[in-house]
């Protein structure tokens, strides 16, 4: 073990945190001209392995908290990337307890925002800087280059920036996938959001796929060809062309689709559940990210899918059977599956805009947008879409509603409606393809039947009620005269 006092304090960063994600950031940083990295795990046989398993990352291995922090050059920086919730509050109190005021702490993990405003606050009572910053892309973008979401003080991103920019993705146009979010949580606010969209994304894919099964009656090696196809189109994006690969495989043991092999019960690790509540709690709709959350439930609930066996039988799916009537509907599908995805990040955005407004971040969401597209999961060719929308209007109310997706989506409209009236009729469950429709002809009705809610909300609980005609509140005795009063 190194004497602390001896060390020398050469590296500019250090990770904290050497399973997979950390190992790959630390070799990613190690890779880039200008960086020294120090690196620090809690069980230092970790460090030997990567130590041991990278000499060429040159990495400075340390055994203790205090030796770590001895050896970053000031004001120092450390990237902490272990499990979320108590094994990053405890990394931070002992990096407290080594570093002075001025030195910046990041947590790279996958935090709960709410969980980084407090740490903020805490540890800036110190005069430590604090950063949550969001890291998309998994272990392939951590160590090749991922987007990364910092938030924080503006203050602090003037170090932390030219190290995030020297290891995040780069754009298509060479732009570094990072920008600096906003204040606090804002950072780690906007890649739960990045995670909650791509649990609509999948599950949306996942939809398309069983619709191509089902009703078109393709095999998965047919609906890889598709999804290859779709690949070239308006879909384009990381996880249709995964999806491609993903139904090209063939399980070695028995021949058969790896895809009809696999435990059909889809994990999850939380931020798509984090995102709806977050949702909810500010009142806004993302109805197509929470069914896609939900879905994901039921899934995962073997009890109650055996419990439903009675329920089994009746209407299923008969495949087309005409050649000309199966393309056509292919093609309904991936129309269906454009329009449904619009709808998605239009509602991610939406609780961006709505979290940025009751937290008071200044979060330029064409800014997000553009730093998605590439090293996360979500890239996709359309978000270059997204930042133009925002870009001709900042403050824009309504993503979905902006020229060119507005046209894109009365475009895919009949076939859309065409795919979801197929699903119901095949009994092929598409919740996520549903609620997008539901939530595009809510939005789009000129009068929603909420005003029967609030007679009834009135009836039972005189919760009052608006007039369309006149201004005011009023109320109307339910269980007496019937008689209307102008309460204000
Ligand atoms: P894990 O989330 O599996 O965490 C393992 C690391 O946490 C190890 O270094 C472990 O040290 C350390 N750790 C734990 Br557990 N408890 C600790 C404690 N009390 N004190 C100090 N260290 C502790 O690692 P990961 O999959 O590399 O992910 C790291 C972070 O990045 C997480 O927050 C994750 O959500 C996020 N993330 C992951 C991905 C992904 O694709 N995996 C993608 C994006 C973000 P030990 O070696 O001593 O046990």
């Amino acid at each position: 073990m190194t004497d602390a006092a001896n060390t020398p304090a050469t590296a500019n960063v250090g990770v904290v945190g050497l399973a997979v994600m950390g190992a790959n950031l630390a070799r990613n940083l190690a890779s880039r001209e200008g960086n020294r990295v120090a690196v620090y795990n809690r069980s230092h046989d970790r460090t030997e392995q990567l130590l041991a398993a990278h000499p060429e990352a040159q990495l400075i291995g340390t055994e203790t908290i205090a030796e770590f922090a001895a050896t970053l050059a000031k004001p120092r920086t450390a990237i902490i990337m272990v499990q979320a919730g108590s094994a990053t509050d405890a990394v931070i109190d002992s990096l407290c307890e080594v570093f002075e005021s001025g030195d910046i702490i990041i947590d790279g993990g996958n935090a709960l925002y709410t969980d980084t405003i407090r740490r903020e606050k805490a540890v800036a009572a110190r005069g430590i800087h604090f950063v949550g910053a969001g890291i998309s892309g998994g272990e392939e973008g951590a160590l090749n280059g991922p987007s990364i979401m910092p938030g924080g003080p503006a203050e602090s991103y003037r170090t932390v920036g030219p190290i995030f920019e020297s290891i995040a993705a780069r754009a298509a146009d060479g732009t570094p996938c990072v920008t600096h979010i906003g204040a606090d949580g804002s950072g780690h606010f906007v890649k739960m959001i990045h995670n909650g969209i791509e649990y609509a994304d999948m599950q949306l894919i996942a939809e398309a796929y069983q619709l191509l099964r089902s009703v078109a009656g393709l095999t998965p090696a047919e609906i890889s060809e598709v999804f290859k196809q779709w690949n070239s189109t308006e879909l384009e994006s990381y996880l249709v062309e995964i999806t491609a690969e993903v139904l090209a495989q063939v399980d070695p043991a028995t021949g058969k689709p790896l895809v009809d092999i696999i435990v059909d019960q889809a994990g999850q690790k939380g931020t798509g559940t984090w995102t709806v509540q977050a949702a909810l709690s500010l009142g806004t709709p993302v109805s197509a990210i929470a069914e896609a959350v939900f879905a994901r439930g039921l899934s995962s609930q073997p009890a109650q899918r055996i419990a439903a066996e009675p329920l089994r039988g009746g209407v299923s799916a008969t495949a087309i059977a005409d050649p000309a009537a199966k393309q056509s509907f292919i093609e309904d599908v991936r129309q269906a599956l454009y329009a449904s995805k619009i709808i998605a990040y239009s509602q991610g955005f939406d609780v961006i805009r709505d979290a940025a407004a009751a937290h008071g971040w200044q979060i330029d969401q064409g800014a997000v947008a553009s730093i998605w597209r590439a090293g996360c999961i979500i890239r996709a060719a359309f978000l270059d879409r997204i930042t133009d929308a925002f870009r001709n209007e900042p403050e824009l109310q309504l993503l979905a509603a902006t020229p060119f997706f507005a046209e894109a989506l009365r475009g895919a409209e009949a076939a859309w409606r065409r795919v979801v009236t197929a699903a119901v009729n095949n009994a092929v469950p598409a919740p996520a393809f549903g609620a997008a429709l539901a939530y595009y002809d809510g939005l789009r009705a000129e009068r929603l039947p909420a005003a029967l809610i609030q007679g009834q909300r009135d009836f039972f609980g005189a919760h009052t009620y608006g007039r369309v005609d006149r201004p005011g509140v009023f109320h109307t005795d339910w269980s007496g005269s019937r008689t209307e009063t102008q309460l204000s």
